[in-house]
């Protein structure tokens, strides 16, 4: 089978979360460390709720490995939950608004909210950043790097301008000393100052984070069947996530409101460049696309932002109903975060890569990573022709 392909199970607070990764080419070698970070990463920001700091989310790689080196064969791991009361956690008595909880029972026939939340919680989201953590290695090896970072928390806005110019490294440096994801600092401050006011009354923030794609060869996904259209694929995979409301690619929503000639990127030739790190004898003036065009890479960095709405668990209380009575109540508060911002854009990233990974894994032949690499270094001579 080509391609790269994951699933999921497990509950919140059951055991533990499972991962299943089929598709990874034979022969690289791993960094399990690289992946625990990433889960740590999801872990932090300001903001996250109790259940954080009882985690400390580890990879278990249980198939795959051998030596180190993938072999080929899927990648099963596990992440064990500290939190694993499923069994002794009291049985809310009613559904809370804005989560699965309601149309999750009612399609199942069922008076137990837990039976629905347990599964539908983003506690789910950590298979996707270690199932990424291991899917990443391989575009790494191609230098494909897949980037994210919070733009809007709680209505305070990242300035590009106070981050437009930071070099790669820079840019991992400004990330990993915010407490938001942000790279701008000028935000830091007013993003601490919106949460712990969203917290004193009880209620929850959400925002914006972008994923960028940098170093992507142009063709990937594809423009003759809706199915291979890479735009639907990672709108779908960033959708997938809780709580994520909006998706836009380059320029944007604004580009329905301008003409076309404000939304293109005119194709230049290239001044001469090495044909090993090019792809292609054309360049573009602009990237308002962000990256795609006919559903396919066009060379260009892929740019997509994605909105995420606050979190409808609310410590104020949120109208419901309670399933035995009938009668009209406050919904359960148990615990939550007054914002997962900065975490949903390491689950976005993780969701990109995935998606990416799997577009990569389709085109090239990539039994081993020699293959891979062969393969990949073959279209871009051919590219150089067209
Ligand atoms: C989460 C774990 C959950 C929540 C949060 C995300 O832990 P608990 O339910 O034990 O407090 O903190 O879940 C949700 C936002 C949700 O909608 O369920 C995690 O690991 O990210």
């Amino acid at each position: 089978m080509k391609g790269l392909s994951w699933r999921s199970a497990g509950e919140s607070h059951g055991l533990a979360l499972v991962g299943i990764v089929e598709g990874m080419p034979a022969g690289l070698k791993l960094d399990l460390e690289a992946v625990d970070g990433h889960l740590a990463r999801r872990q932090g920001g300001y903001g996250r709720g109790g259940r954080m700091k009882i985690e400390s989310d580890h990879m278990e790689l249980l198939s795959g490995v051998k030596g180190g080196e993938t072999i080929g064969s899927p990648l099963a791991f596990c992440l064990p939950n500290r939190d694993s009361v499923i069994e002794q956690l009291p049985v809310p008595k009613n559904p809370r608004p804005g989560h699965a909880d309601l149309a999750g029972c009612q399609k199942a026939g069922h008076r137990d909210p837990r039976a629905v939340l347990e599964r539908a919680s983003a506690r789910e989201t950590a298979v996707r950043v270690a199932a990424a953590g291991i899917a990443r290695q391989v575009l790494e090896a191609l230098s494909i790097e897949v980037f994210a970072h919070t733009l809007s928390l709680g209505g305070v806005d990242a300035d590009p301008g106070n981050y437009a110019k930071l070099t790669p490294i820079e840019r991992h440096e400004r990330r990993a000393a915010s407490d938001f994801a942000s790279l701008d600092p000028a935000t830091e401050e007013p993003m601490r100052a919106a949460v712990d006011a969203a917290k004193e009354a009880g209620d929850t923030l959400g925002g914006v984070f972008e994923v960028l794609a940098e170093g992507l060869p142009p063709g990937l996904g594809g423009y003759a069947s809706a199915e291979e259209r890479l735009t639907g694929r990672i709108g779908g995979a960033l959708f997938s996530i809780p709580a994520i409301k909006g998706v836009e690619f380059g320029l944007g929503f604004p580009c329905a409101r301008v003409r076309g000639s404000e939304v293109q990127d005119a194709i230049l030739l290239a001044p001469e460049g090495a044909s090993e790190t090019r792809w292609g004898r054309f360049s573009r003036a602009t990237n308002r696309a962000g990256g795609l065009e006919g559903g396919m890479t066009n060379g260009e960095t892929l740019v997509v932002r994605a909105a995420m709405k606050p979190i409808p668990t609310l410590r104020q209380g949120v109208a419901s109903v309670d399933f035995e009575t009938g009668e009209e109540v406050l919904c359960t508060y148990q615990r939550s975060d007054v914002t997962s911002v900065p975490a949903a854009g390491v689950v976005g990233e993780a969701m990109v890569i995935l998606t990416l990974a799997d577009a990569v894994l389709s085109k090239f032949s990539s039994d081993s990573v020699g293959e891979l690499l062969e393969s990949v270094a073959t279209y871009r001579r051919r590219m150089a022709a067209v």
